[in-house]
């Protein structure tokens, strides 16, 4: 490890004034300015590695569901879980560093503070998503780990997911609690057993048809579905041009779906088929169908927690296990209507956290089964160690509750604990289904959403808008959140909310209220409201 070595390979900032910070999403932005944090970032993955006694860590490069000119790099922890929290402030640091002498200073000051002894080994693995930028941020990237004696594996083209699942693999290989072979071979392989397993016996459902948002989930969907034969589940795949300049998440994916609650233009929905979309880095997935009445109807990521919540505790029951505690995490932005349901009906406790996969995650792991899962479609369900010593351990005293714990071990298999995950979660909603024998609209009647909208809104300065209690409140502006009260107040079933947005330079307003007109009426008043 040398100082020397990183100064000498520095990569300088194309733009001078561009601030750089590490949000919820890691860096992102349009990729013409990420050449320079690659090579940051891979310095900051080799001192977190060192810190952890040669740990592997990855590094995710993808923009998500974002356009296809922006980019991203995200670092993952040894569990597969986000970089912690306090790191972030270092890697804001280490990007923002425009001079070969302030990274060198920024490297050591980050050495001394978390007391790294640098001569211990660092090891890094990393993918990318289908972006035409990804190759040279790639090489900046390699320039870091080399500058800073990284030991390295490139794992080419993968999904966000299997990224996570990679680097859990790798640190806990040869444990107790070894999560699979390395491999994205190993990763298919052990999804498509599990399901085997746990759709056993039942007959198959119809065709799911899949949009792939023209992202990598397209071409790892099709080599995933290469392990399963036809009579086990059939899918249909579109929006699969990976190759077509500007493709990417245009007019389709989840995002797009769930954002214009509608169908890709180009998916051609029918009534009575299944349809659902990936982002562009396949980690969130929303269903939908088109109803009788001919409308669409969308399935999103509160549907998805209800259908699962549902299902896990039947089979809790059934197992004759219900002393283990199931819970459920959403962020505000989870239609009322969900809320609703899964504390009055299904009697589960659901936890509201602020936005961002790291503080779900972080909750749900407060359960011995925590489901966690935002609107949008991002999610994933936690056992704990305990959880999975019971369901190994628990001696069935009849068939149906031998069934019970053998379809549990089978989703512990399934679902990736790691992070939300397109493949996974789209083979968990189908096991229910077809569990069940259910259509889309028969997992709809749960519960029907309350009408909402989400706006934006381009303010002077986001910074001033500070909030508490899971984002619910606003703590700043003075005299906004009474304001917000009163408006809210006049509204059968209203509620409202206002939050910076960690990705975007603008506000964000969400409302919902009983009917389609007073929830667009209380959300035109809030948004002037913050004007
Ligand atoms: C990031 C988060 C996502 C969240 C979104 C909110 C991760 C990995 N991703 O994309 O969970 O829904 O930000 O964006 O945590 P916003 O702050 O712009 O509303
Ligand atoms: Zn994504």
């Amino acid at each position: 490890f040398s100082l020397q070595a990183i100064q000498d390979n520095f990569v300088p900032h194309k733009k001078e004034d561009f601030i750089y910070t590490y949000g919820t999403a890691g860096f992102r932005s349009i990729a013409d300015v990420l050449d320079s944090v690659m090579y940051k970032v891979g310095i900051l993955a080799t001192l977190r590695s060192k810190k952890l006694g040669g740990a592997t860590i990855g590094v995710m490069i993808t923009a998500s569901h974002n356009p296809e000119q922006d980019n991203g790099v995200k670092l993952v922890d040894p569990r597969g879980e986000m970089l912690e929290q306090s790191w972030e402030a270092y890697a804001t640091k280490l990007a923002n560093s425009k001079t070969p002498e302030t990274l060198a200073q920024a490297t050591e000051e980050i050495i001394a503070s978390q007391k790294i002894n640098v001569d211990q080994p660092a090891n890094v693995i990393y993918g990318f998503d289908t972006r035409p930028s990804c190759p040279e941020l790639v090489k900046n990237l390699e320039s870091g780990l080399q500058a800073s004696g990284a030991e390295t594996k490139n794992y080419g083209l993968l999904t966000t997911p299997m990224l996570h699942y990679l680097v859990r693999c790798l640190n806990t290989a040869g444990t107790s609690d070894a999560y699979g072979e390395p491999t994205a071979e190993g990763y298919y392989h052990k999804l498509a057993e599990a399901y085997k397993t746990a759709v056993k016996g039942f007959t198959r459902l119809s065709t799911l048809h899949v949009d792939c948002a023209n992202g990598v989930g397209a071409p790892k969907l099709r080599e995933f579905l290469t392990h399963l034969s036809e009579d086990v589940i059939s899918v249909d795949i579109s929006n699969d041009q990976i190759t077509t300049q500007g493709a990417l998440n245009k007019n389709c994916g989840a995002d797009y779906v769930k954002t214009n609650q509608r169908a890709p233009p180009n998916v051609k929905i029918q009534p009575g088929d299944r349809f659902c979309s990936f982002d562009g880095d396949a980690d969130r997935i929303v269903y939908y169908y088109l109803g009788s009445d001919q409308t669409f109807r969308l399935l999103d990521g509160d549907k998805i927690a209800g259908l699962a919540a549902m299902f896990i505790m039947d089979l809790v029951n059934d197992a004759g296990i219900d002393s283990l505690k199931v819970g459920v995490v959403q962020t505000a932005y989870a239609n009322g209507s969900s809320t609703n349901y899964l504390e009055k009906v299904l009697k589960i406790p659901v936890s509201c956290v602020s936005t961002g996969v790291k503080h779900l995650h972080h909750e749900a792991e407060k359960y011995d089964v925590g489901v966690y899962f935002e609107a949008n479609g991002h999610g994933t369900v936690l056992f704990s160690p305990s959880a999975l010593n019971t369901i190994k351990t628990t001696e069935a005293k009849t068939p149906a509750q031998n069934r019970a714990l053998q379809q549990l071990a089978a989703l512990t298999e399934l679902i990736n604990q790691t992070v939300g995950d397109a493949i996974s979660d789209m083979l968990l909603v189908e096991t229910i289904l077809t569990n069940r024998q259910w259509s889309p609209e028969e997992w709809d009647q749960a519960y029907t959403d309350l009408p909402n909208r989400l706006a934006k809104v381009v303010v002077a300065d986001r910074s001033v808008f500070t909030t508490t209690n899971a984002e619910r409140q606003l703590v700043s502006p003075a005299g906004l959140q009474a304001e917000i009260d009163a408006i809210v107040a006049k509204y059968s079933q209203g509620r409202s909310f206002v939050r910076a947005s960690g990705t975007e330079d603008a506000v964000r307003v969400y409302a919902e209220a009983a009917t389609r007109a007073e929830t667009d009426e209380l959300t035109y008043k809030v948004a002037q409201a913050v004007y």
